[in-house]
């Protein structure tokens, strides 16, 4: 396949919802599924677009119990076109889909380099004949309201008539997750529809509690030979567009679909119909579309792209193109967060986890003004997160695990075991440490960017309420001699109590306690290199007293660290566990991805064994170069040493079983870190993750977008060692001979277009030509100071 093409050859309906998931196309405002506009959601297709940030709250019984959730809505179909043939005296065929009869060939290519979805189908109508489909899909990239579908049918060897439908489809629910099928699932109220001559249909309607405002337009027009008939029949919940067009070899059909969608929380409009109806009557035809869009990825590729031979640099180009229709230019015009599983699916609700920390660290390097937007979300539900952590007699801010629209916890409290059918509590709203991961966001924005004026405003108030929360949640354990955070939950999320206990979540979770060291810290620092007039008002503002520095301090130095066999324990009492027979379990089943659904299932718990579903001490090691770690954990105490370290890698890695796609990236990325060779194996499987579904159908449920973004880091800091610290940037090659070549270009501070290319055993950089200032590069052996204009190449030690 060629470097910039994604191609499916044939009609595999097994296969379909995990290509409609790696097929979408997306702007960052929104995305829609690559469904087939022939069909219909249900078993096999699944059509969906989403709006980032469109959430609506629905109420339903399960199990016994009234629970809450809060989802991204699917919004109306825009893509449904359908057609039928009639020979020339003939009578109308059935209607042609992909799962009849009449399908004689298939092949759908995404265009990644245009942002395109390109699909060639071939069906043999009994009545009429042959028949060719190709169709080009797009979401613009320019304007991201509107979207095309451009559709040539081709008769190969009969004469006669084709009648295309289109229509614009209100009669949809969110069901692309099945294990949902039980919560109630109607999210669109008082859909109204309406026709706009000449050829323009819309739907309008509103989610049902959080009352957001979308409306559709669609333009629908036969290009060349004029339709016999049209008729426009606005239905109740569909908008329907029919024409009827004269066809014949040699003389193709074309029609052009055209679609405008806003909501009422778009930005300078007055209401979204009318907004819908104007922008898609304006909207020039299909060429010109297509033009302005592929302009529009070109200058997004110009930032962004990532060159890499082989299979990997596509998997790759894959993985950035999906991250860029979820987070594009567009999003730092919108109030949204990073959805884990992109704009591509409905799993996890569309919601915010702490996933951004392994998105933003890739994009604060390229689209900086993305990263502020995604920080200024989390800014925005600051106050939320201080009420949350008041509620429970805290201070300071406790952001949610799962965060939607309000900043709320959207958490689950119940969620289904598929394999043993069984409701059980979700306790996972217990890692708190997704306050640490939005803190060292800022700070990694902060230092990427020089963006001071974020640091000492928006910035520093954040980090001052979450290192605020870690200090006033730590408790001096007198006999210890030691703070103790205790009744969390780690990133590991097997873990969730101690076996047998009725009290929720763990004691001294490492990670947990590391990081939150580690936000104290920097929150302590930040506070002392303000100017002295912003620190008296952030301290105002905020109600910090100089009193509770001193704790701060005493607690980022002695917060407990549990050890055994020398070893870093994942939390206090991790020795105690049983070790879990993995051979067996392997044997038993095809995969052991999720042993916590498995051993549930069998009647025991995951959490009496020493088995992790994903990196949780290592986590560390992802966040932190060598150096800071050691420095971290000197500041807690204890003498961190490559020994220590290795062993504690060694360790974890036996005892995982990789329940997330997060897992095997970080994997690769410690192993890298550390000069090891197996770091491909884990790294390999990272890039696998979501094209060949390695969880085992959750990639038809939406992209990992976590994994996704950090393969691409993984290579832009992991491979490099790139860090970018006060004011220099930082670089520390690691070999990983299957990736000995790469290249990309990076935004840095006021420098577009930084260029870094690994080849030959060298390391390339260049800064573009510019009025900026020299960039200090610091290399392990040497430190350099680059001009602007300049390419310096610096020759790596072998492998
Ligand atoms: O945030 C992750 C978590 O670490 C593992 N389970 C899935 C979540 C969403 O991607």
């Amino acid at each position: 396949m060629p470097e910039w093409t994604w191609e499916y050859d044939g009609y595999d309906p097994a296969a379909e919802r995990l290509r409609e998931s790696l097929c979408t196309l997306g702007n960052g405002y929104f995305a829609t599924r690559g469904a087939m506009p022939e069909c219909r959601a249900g078993l096999v297709h699944c059509p969906g677009t989403y709006a980032a940030g469109c959430h609506n709250r629905l109420e339903s019984d399960v199990a016994g119990r009234r629970v809450v959730n809060e989802d991204m809505v699917n919004l109306p179909n825009w893509l449904p076109l359908r057609f039928r043939l009639r020979p020339a005296g003939g009578t109308w065929g059935r209607w042609l889909t992909p799962d009849s009869p009449a399908l004689l060939g298939h092949r759908q290519v995404l265009d990644l380099r245009r942002g395109l979805f390109v699909r060639e189908s071939r069906y043999r109508d009994r009545a009429a004949g042959a028949l060719r489909v190709a169709q080009t899909r797009l979401v613009h990239m320019g304007d991201p309201h509107l979207a095309a579908l451009r559709t040539v049918l081709t008769a190969e060897d009969w004469s006669g008539e084709v009648e295309v439908e289109s229509a614009l489809d209100g009669e949809v629910t969110n069901t692309n997750v099945h294990r949902y099928r039980a919560l109630d699932r109607h999210h669109l109220t008082r859909v109204r529809t309406g026709a706009r001559e000449p050829g323009t249909a819309w739907l309008c309607c509103r989610t049902s509690t959080s009352g957001i405002g979308i409306a559709l337009a669609a333009r629908t027009v036969a290009v060349g030979p004029a339709p016999s008939s049209e008729r426009l029949r606005p239905d109740r919940r569909r908008a329907v567009h029919r024409l009827v067009v004269p066809i014949a070899p040699g003389r193709p059909v074309e029609v052009q679909k055209t679609v405008a969608l806003h909501t009422s929380r778009d930005a300078a409009i007055s209401d979204p119909l009318g907004a819908a109806v104007d922008r898609v009557t304006e909207a020039p035809d299909f060429a010109a579309l297509l033009h302005a869009h592929t302009d529009a990825w070109r200058r997004i590729w110009r930032r962004a792209d990532i060159r890499i031979p082989g299979r990997a640099g596509r998997i790759l180009r894959l993985h950035l193109f999906h991250v860029l229709q979820t987070l594009s230019p567009h999003t730092a015009d919108l109030d949204v967060g990073v959805p884990a599983r992109g704009l591509h699916g409905e799993a996890y609700r569309g919601h915010v986890f702490w996933d951004e920390l392994f998105v933003l660290p890739y994009l604060n390097l390229h689209f900086p003004d993305v990263s502020r937007a995604l920080l200024t979300y989390r800014y925005r539900r600051l106050d939320r997160a201080c009420r949350a952590a008041a509620a429970v007699g805290r201070t300071g801010a406790m952001y949610p695990w799962q965060s939607g629209s309000d900043g709320r916890e959207e958490t689950q409290e119940l969620h289904l075991n598929p394999r043993s059918g069984r409701w059980l509590p979700d306790r996972s709203r217990l890692q708190h440490h997704v306050g640490s991961a939005v803190a060292y966001n800022v700070w990694q924005y902060c230092e990427a960017t020089g963006d001071t004026e974020f640091l000492y405003t928006k910035g520093a108030e954040t980090l001052v309420q979450i290192a605020r929360f870690w200090a006033d949640g730590a408790v001096l354990d007198p006999a210890l001699g030691r703070y103790r955070i205790r009744g969390v939950v780690g990133p590991d999320e097997y873990h969730d109590a101690y076996p047998g206990a009725v009290r929720p979540g763990l004691d001294d979770n490492t990670y947990t306690n590391v990081t939150a060291s580690w936000v104290i810290a920097r929150a302590l620092d930040l506070l002392r290199r303000l100017p002295a007039w912003r620190r008296q008002e952030l301290m105002e503002r905020v109600a910090l007293d100089e009193g509770e520095l001193p704790k701060w301090e005493d607690v980022s130095r002695r917060l407990h660290v549990p050890f055994h066999r020398g070893v870093i324990s994942q939390f206090e009492g991790y020795d105690d566990l049983a070790e879990l027979d993995w051979d067996a379990y392997r044997a038993r089943y095809d995969s052991i991805r999720r042993l916590d659904r498995i051993l549930e299932a069998e009647g025991d718990t995951v959490n009496r064994y020493k088995a992790s579903k994903q990196a949780d001490v290592l986590m560390l090691g992802y966040l932190f170069p060598p150096a800071e770690l050691r420095g971290l954990f000197r500041r807690l105490g204890h003498h961190l040493d490559d020994e220590v370290w290795s062993r504690t890698v060694d360790y974890y890695l036996r005892r995982t079983s990789h329940g997330s796609t997060l897992s095997e990236l970080v994997h690769g990325w410690v192993l890298a870190r550390v000069r090891r060779a197996d770091a491909w194996q884990y790294f390999h499987e990272a890039l696998e993750s979501d094209i060949a579904d390695v969880q085992g159908g959750t990639t038809g449920e939406g992209i990992h977008l976590g994994a996704m973004a950090g393969t691409l880091d993984l290579v832009q800091r992991g491979l490099t060692g790139l860090e970018t610290r006060g004011d220099a940037l930082l670089l520390d090659p690691v070999p990983l001979p299957v990736l000995s070549e790469y290249g990309f270009t990076l935004r840095y501070r006021g420098h577009w277009g930084i260029s870094l290319r690994r080849h030959s055993g060298q390391l390339e950089l260049g800064i573009p030509d510019s009025e900026e200032s020299p960039v200090r590069v610091v290399l392990a052996d040497r430190t350099v100071t680059v001009a602007p204009g300049e390419t310096r190449t610096f020759r790596l030690p072998p492998a």
